[in-house]
C-alpha cells in the first residue's frame, strides 16, 4: 500500500530532527526510534503459532499441528504437549485448516506454581471444539502433567463452505491481564450468528479466572454467557493490555477490509455481525465477505450505535492482522508504551502511537525482515519475540 496519511510526512519531519541519539527521558520525541537487533533463536518450526517467555528465559512455543514445546536458557528443546512423541500426549488433539495448538501463557505465579494455559482445538466433542487446556511443567521443562481443560465449548468451524475451509477462524490468542485473569480470544467460524450470539463463545473475547469460570466483574449484557467479556467480533488474532490503564487492546482480521485494532470496554460489542443483509448476496448466509466498509462494516454503527470503535483500521484495508503486543520500557526509546501489530499478508511489523484516548495517531513500520508475523511477546526481560509463519522464532531488542 502506498496511501500515506499527512501525519506520516509529520513523523518523518520528526524523525530528521532527532539526530544526537541520546535517550530524552521519560517523554522522547515521537521520531526517537529505537536501532533494533534481531536474534533467529529458532528455525525450521511447523507454523509456529504463539510464544511465552519464562523470567528464566525458558522459551514456551506452540505449532499449530503438534503441540507445546520449550526452548531452555540453554538452548535444548523438548516438546511437552501434544501428538506423539510429546512428553504428554494428546490423543484428542486435532489440526484442521487455520485451527490446531494456537495460544500459549503462563500463569502469573508460574514461577511458583509451574503453571500455564494452550489454547486447542480438540476431538473429545463432537462437534469438536476448541478449548483451553491447563498444564503443569516439571522443574526441569521435562514433562508436563495434571491437564485440566478449563473452557471446552468454544466454536469451531466443522465443515467447509462456500466462503472458506473447516478450520476457519477460531481466534486463539490467551493472554493474563493485569488484573490477573486469563482473556481469551475466539473467531466468528464464518457462522453469521456466532458473533452476536449471547450464549455460543465465537467472535468474542472471554476473561476467565484460571478455572475457567467467568472473571468477577465481566458486565456482558443480561442473557450473556457471564464468561464473555466483549462480543462481536471476526477473529481475534491478538489481546495486549496497555501500560498504566491496563485496558486490553485487540487486533482482528478484516474480511477484504478493515484490519482493526480495537480498545476493548468491558460487557462492549465490537459491531460485526455478517448476518442478514438484504442487500447483499451472501453465501451460506454469511455475509462477511459479500460488502465494504458501508455495506459490511467491521463495525456497524447504524445497528450498533454504541458499539467499540476501533483505534485503526489500517487505512480501511486488509493486510491479514494478526497479534498485538505494547512495547514497555525505556529501552524502547520512543517506542515506548507504543502497540505493535504484526501484519500477515502484508508483512510487516507496524508500530502504532496512540493519544490518551487510545486511538491511532501514527503509524511507521519497523525496519525488520518481510514475512508473516504470527506471534508477539514481551518477555520479561523486556524484548520482543517474534514467531513467523517462515517458521522462526526471533528475538527482537532495542
Ligand atoms: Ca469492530
Amino acid at each position: 500500500m502506498t496511501r500515506r496519511h499527512p501525519w506520516f510526512a509529520a513523523l518523518l519531519l520528526l524523525a530528521c530532527g532527532k539526530s544526537d541519539g541520546t535517550d530524552a527521558g521519560t517523554n522522547p520525541p515521537a521520531g526517537d526510534a529505537p536501532a533494533l537487533t534481531r536474534t533467529v533463536v529458532l528455525q525450521g518450526l511447523s507454523n509456529p503459532w504463539d510464544v511465552a517467555v519464562a523470567a528464566d528465559g525458558a522459551l514456551f512455543f506452540t505449532e499449530r499441528c503438534r503441540g507445546l514445546s520449550v526452548r531452555r536458557a540453554d538452548g535444548s528443546v523438548t516438546r511437552l504437549f501434544g501428538t506423539s512423541g510429546s512428553a504428554l500426549v494428546a490423543p484428542d488433539l486435532a489440526c484442521v485448516g487455520q485451527s490446531g495448538v494456537h495460544g500459549v501463557a503462563l500463569d502469573p505465579a508460574f514461577a511458583t506454581n509451574r503453571t500455564l494455559y494452550v489454547y486447542m482445538l480438540s476431538s473429545l466433542t463432537s462437534p469438536r471444539s476448541n478449548r483451553v487446556v491447563r498444564l503443569v511443567v516439571n522443574a526441569g521443562y521435562t514433562s508436563a502433567s495434571n491437564r485440566t481443560d478449563i473452557v471446552t465449548d468454544i466454536p469451531f468451524k466443522e465443515v467447509g463452505n462456500a466462503v472458506g475451509g473447516a478450520g476457519a477462524h477460531s481466534g486463539g490468542r490467551v493472554r493474563f491481564g493485569p488484573d490477573g485473569f486469563l482473556y481469551v480470544t475466539t473467531g466468528d467460524n464464518h457462522n453469521p450468528t456466532l458473533p452476536q450470539s449471547p450464549t455460543l463463545l465465537g467472535g468474542k473475547v472471554l476473561r476467565v479466572t484460571t478455572s475457567g469460570a467467568a472473571a468477577p466483574g465481566n458486565t456482558p449484557p443480561a442473557g450473556f454467557d457471564a464468561r464473555i467479556f466483549t462480543y462481536g467480533h471476526r477473529n481475534v488474532q491478538g489481546i495486549t493490555f496497555r501500560p498504566g490503564s491496563g485496558q486490553p487492546f485487540t487486533s482482528e482480521h478484516g474480511p477484504n477490509h478493515s484490519d482493526e485494532v480495537t480498545p476493548l470496554v468491558n460487557g462492549g460489542n465490537g459491531g460485526w455481525d455478517p448476518q442478514n443483509r438484504p442487500n447483499l448476496s451472501c453465501p451460506g448466509g454469511y455475509c462477511g465477505y459479500a460488502g465494504n466498509p458501508t455495506t459490511m462494516p467491521m463495525t456497524d454503527v447504524t445497528r450498533f450505535p454504541t458499539a467499540m470503535r476501533p483505534s485503526w483500521s489500517n487505512d480501511g484495508d486488509s493486510q491479514g492482522m494478526g497479534p498485538a503486543e505494547f512495547l514497555v520500557g525505556t529501552q524502547w526509546r520512543g517506542w515506548n508504551g507504543r502497540l505493535a501489530v504484526g501484519i500477515m499478508a502484508g508483512s510487516r511489523l507496524a508500530i502504532l502511537e496512540l493519544d490518551s484516548a487510545g486511538m491511532t495517531t501514527g503509524a511507521t513500520n519497523a525496519d525488520l525482515p518481510s514475512t508473516r508475523y504470527r506471534a508477539l511477546t514481551l518477555a520479561p526481560d523486556g524484548s520482543l519475540y517474534v514467531a513467523t509463519d517462515g517458521g522462526e522464532i526471533w528475538r527482537v531488542t532495542p
